[in-house]
């Protein structure tokens, strides 16, 4: 069950990087395919225009729907229409969850936009022949979908089974995004002594027990410093800030 991903966007360049790695391997190896498509094949005119003034005035350009029309023309059939996920600042937050969830789809289209915006009207058509995602990678503002896509598609094609060699790997942070939706604890490893700096010792004690609750309680004093939104109430405790 291979899944399949297409990407449309008017730099295909940027997604070269998607040919190397573990994504590259996914290709490679059939587990996954993945289209990458320039938008300007599916304009007309000598300069292939994908952008336009914005009605009612304002600064910047806006992108053209007929280009978008043709490219879902092209792309999304009557039966088994992809997930359609643009990305966009003005998104929900894209999360693990997410992730987990679309590397079970078996078809996912990414559609990049500039960040002044695709007219509107085109996420109001794509809605009626396919479902639509608007996701946000976090508050600040890139350029364009792209690099957001790059960070998405990663982000579901290593959930992909198979992909990953060891899935163990990925059993530590399938609540969330630690343990317990904790952040990771710190990782060490040889030699024990490096430019003066010792491994903690209880790391080297053998006591998996010791080991496993010197753990937990790094995850915790970590996300209680950088991020205490993640705590359940029950760790939220105000002395400790
Ligand atoms: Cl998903 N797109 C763009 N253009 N900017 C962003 C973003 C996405 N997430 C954060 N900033």
């Amino acid at each position: 069950p291979t899944q399949r991903i297409d990407v449309v966007s008017i730099f295909p360049d940027y997604f070269a990087p998607l040919r190397l790695s573990l994504v590259g391997k996914a290709v490679a190896s059939g587990l996954l395919a993945l289209g990458v498509h320039d938008l300007r094949d599916w304009t007309h005119d000598r300069h292939r225009t994908v952008d336009d003034t914005p009605y009612g005035g304002g600064a910047g350009m806006v992108m053209r729907p007929e280009p978008w029309g043709e490219a879902f023309d092209a792309l999304v059939g009557p039966q088994d229409p992809p997930l359609l996920v643009v990305p966009t600042p003005s998104g929900v937050p894209f999360t693990q969850a997410l992730a987990q969830e679309w590397s079970r789809e078996p078809r996912l289209l990414f559609a990049c936009g500039r960040y002044e915006g695709i007219d509107a009207r085109v996420m109001e058509y794509a809605r009626s022949i396919m479902p639509v995602r608007e996701v946000s990678l976090g508050d600040y503002v890139l350029n364009g979908g792209e690099v957001a896509v790059l960070a998405m598609v990663e982000a579901i094609v290593r959930l992909i089974p198979g992909v990953i060699g060891n899935p163990d790997s990925l059993v530590e942070e399938s609540y969330a995004d630690g343990q317990d939706g904790l952040l990771e604890y710190p990782v060490y490893t040889k030699p024990a002594r490096w430019r003066g700096l010792e491994v903690p010792p209880v790391l080297l004690s053998g006591d998996h027990g010791r080991v496993d609750r010197w753990r937990r309680e790094q995850s915790l004093e970590r996300t209680r410093r950088r991020r205490p939104d993640l705590l359940p109430p029950s760790e939220r405790d105000p002395r400790h800030s």
